[in-house]
């Protein structure tokens, strides 16, 4: 069984800003490198074949360029107390409307919606304990710079002693 989703890559200097904000929040337990990236759609655990109808049905996925930046932090949380930790992104119309063109594109192949609002986010930090106070985050200003959205990656996690590891298994549209 795989364990996949599907998410935006996010390109060098993205993650250089986004490694740079770590510290200054008792006991979160920050987000590597090669673990950065924008879910647009959690597909969860299929078999084999379910995977090869997943990756044909994103290659069907129409891909226009649209610009990002970095918005601003949030959280989710579980069970009334902080679990993520996350940067937001602006504007989140055309991510957006990416994600949806994911959820058709998977529903074809039987694959139920997302129930759930999409929020576009980047976690950066998640908390197995209680979160401490979030005043001093983020740790470095967050830059405003945009940066070009040309593709996707579906991914797969596999969970390991130290949280997820994340692979891109396969691209779709053009890369950084
Ligand atoms: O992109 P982020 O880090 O917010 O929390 C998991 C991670 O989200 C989320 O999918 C991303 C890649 O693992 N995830 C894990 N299980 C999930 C579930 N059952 C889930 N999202 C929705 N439903």
């Amino acid at each position: 069984m795989h364990r996949l989703f599907v998410a935006l890559e996010l390109p060098p200097l993205v993650r250089d800003a986004l490694l740079a904000v770590h510290g200054g929040v008792a006991g979160a337990r920050w987000q590597r490198d090669d673990q950065l990236h924008l879910t647009l759609r959690f597909i969860g655990e299929v078999d084999r074949h379910q995977a090869q109808d997943v990756s044909a049905a994103l290659g069907s996925v129409n891909i226009q360029r649209f610009a990002l930046s970095l918005g601003l932090p949030g959280t989710f949380d579980r069970r009334g107390r902080i679990d993520t930790l996350w940067v937001g992104v602006t504007p989140q119309s055309e991510v957006g409307a990416l994600a949806k063109r994911v959820d058709s594109a998977l529903l074809r192949i039987g694959l139920p919606p997302e129930t759930r609002a999409f929020v576009p986010h980047i976690t950066v930090a998640r908390f197995s304990r209680i979160a401490g106070p979030l005043e001093g985050f983020p740790a470095a200003p967050l830059p405003a710079t945009p940066w070009d959205v040309t593709g996707f990656a579906l991914w797969e996690s596999r969970l390991g002693h130290d949280g997820a590891d994340y692979a891109v298994i396969e691209r779709y549209g053009s890369h950084y």
